[in-house]
This record gives structure tokens, C-alpha cells and sequence, in this order.
């Protein structure tokens, strides 16, 4: 089985928390470095690498200088076909399943298809769900699919579990980066309640309270973003969070 699917399996039957920290190649380059090294140092389960839009050759390279300080697992997180690089551990092969464009729900990926066949990378089969987040994202605007309202858990639901049905290995709940809200604590909770397989979020988690707020409504995967590039130290304060949590899952458990 994938790593990926494997650690968040494994945290879902310990009920165990684990965190992502996502870096755009476009926007990191410089703090690329201390950002690995502070994921080294608080444990940080995944880094995803990739944005909607790639406008420099800094792919390659940021998965490179990563791997000099980190070592854990570095996916994509591509945008596109184009962002597919060999010296990934992995990918998150998304489809769009919260729009109605077929290129996003089949097409890129029917691109892609051949090279990722002849790569060595995890391949892992992603429901990408886009929620509202207060503005219009990068992600709903290059993608022109619109997210599902945030106050409709019941279309979240049947969108993931949509997902589930379909044989995909995770459900991604996003708000977009840089989303003024984060997926509000009810609507990760009835998608939880609804569906088996691992439940990743990201977008707009800010703080520790958005942290605990996500994990506690069930959240597996929290992915932080545009919160990292305004300060690194909020890997360390979220690393803090699931750290906490996962000692007191572990302590009632004993
Ligand atoms: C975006 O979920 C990720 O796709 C992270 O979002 O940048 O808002 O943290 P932020």
C-alpha cells in the first residue's frame, strides 16, 4: 500500500493526528530551507510541494533542497500535468470532484497518466473537495469550478462520500489556500461521521485554535500553507497541538 494512505490509515486506527506542511515553489525559494529544517525538527508527517499555477522552474530544485534537511516524505501537490517530478516520494493525484470541469475531474489526469506510470512515485487517488473560504481562491479561479458553500455539510457529505464509492484512497477538503476561513468544525464533522477513508483539510488554518478545531472535528491530515510563509514558527505551534493530542489519545489509551 502507499506510504501516504498507510501513515494516515495507521493514524485513523490509533486515532492518531498527523500534519502536512505545503510549499509553493513559486512563492518559498528563499525560506525553502529553514522551512524543511523546522518540519525535521517538529516531526512533521508530510511536505507537499505545488500550487494551482507554476510560473518558475523551481520545481525540481525545491524538492531537492528540501531533502537536504528533511527526512519524511515530500508529495505533490500539482496543479497541473505539468507539475510532475521524479525526485518526489509521491503525488496526490487529485480530481476535482466538488466542480463540474471535466479537465479537472478526468483530463490532466489522462495526460499525466503515461508519465506517472513509468515513474517511481506514489501515486495516490485524491477526492479533491473544494469548500468555501470567504474569497475566491487560485484554485477555483484557474480550475472555473465553484466550491460547495460552507454552510451545505450535506453536499460536502455526498461529495465525499461520492469519493469513497468511487474507490479514491483519501477525501482533500480544502478551502483554498489562503482561504479567510477555515472549513467550519461542523461540516468536517458530518463528512467524518459519513465516511471511512482518510480525511485531510486544509486552507486558511491560521492558529492553534483553527488546529484543534479541525483535528477535534476529525480531521487526520491538517494541511498549513500561506500561514507558514507569513510565519515559520506556526509550524512549531501546530506541531505543538498534534503533539498534544496524540499524548493524550496515547495516555487514554493506556
Ligand atoms: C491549500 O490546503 C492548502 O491548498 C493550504 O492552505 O495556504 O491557506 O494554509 P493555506
Amino acid at each position: 500500500m502507499s506510504q501516504f494512505t498507510t501513515k494516515l490509515i495507521t493514524c485513523q486506527i490509533d486515532h492518531k493526528k498527523a500534519l502536512a506542511v505545503l510549499i509553493d515553489p513559486d512563492k518559498n525559494n528563499e525560506s525553502v530551507s529553514n522551512i524543511a529544517q523546522l518540519c525535521e525538527q517538529n516531526q512533521v508527517d508530510f511536505i507537499l510541494v505545488g500550487g494551482s499555477l507554476l510560473s518558475s522552474s523551481n520545481l525540481q530544485n525545491t524538492i531537492l533542497s528540501i531533502k537536504q534537511h528533511y527526512s519524511g516524505f515530500v508529495y505533490l501537490f500539482p496543479g497541473n500535468e505539468m507539475m510532475i517530478a521524479p525526485e518526489a516520494d509521491g503525488i496526490l493525484f487529485l480530481s476535482l470532484l466538488s466542480g463540474r470541469n471535466p479537465e479537472y475531474l478526468i483530463g490532466k489526469h489522462i495526460n499525466a497518466a503515461p508519465l506517472l506510470i513509468q515513474s517511481n512515485l506514489d501515486v495516490v487517488p485524491t477526492a479533491y473537495i473544494l469548500i468555501d473560504g470567504g474569497r475566491e481562491t487560485s484554485v477555483s479561479y484557474i480550475s472555473n469550478t465553484k466550491p460547495i458553500p460552507s454552510d451545505k455539510p450535506d453536499i460536502a457529505t455526498a461529495t465525499a462520500l461520492a469519493g469513497q464509492l468511487l474507490g479514491f484512497k483519501c477525501t482533500y477538503m480544502d478551502a483554498g489556500s489562503g482561504a479567510l476561513n477555515a472549513i467550519p468544525a461542523e461540516l468536517i464533522q458530518k463528512v467524518k461521521k459519513h465516511t471511512q477513508i482518510p480525511l485531510v483539510i486544509g486552507g486558511g488554518i491560521k492558529n492553534a485554535q483553527n488546529a484543534v478545531d479541525a483535528y477535534n472535528a476529525g480531521a487526520d491530515l491538517l494541511v498549513i500553507g500561506n500561514g507558514v510563509e507569513d510565519n515559520s514558527n506556526l509550524i512549531v505551534t501546530i506541531s505543538n497541538v498534534k503533539h498534544k493530542l496524540n499524548n493524550q489519545i496515547l495516555s487514554q489509551n493506556l
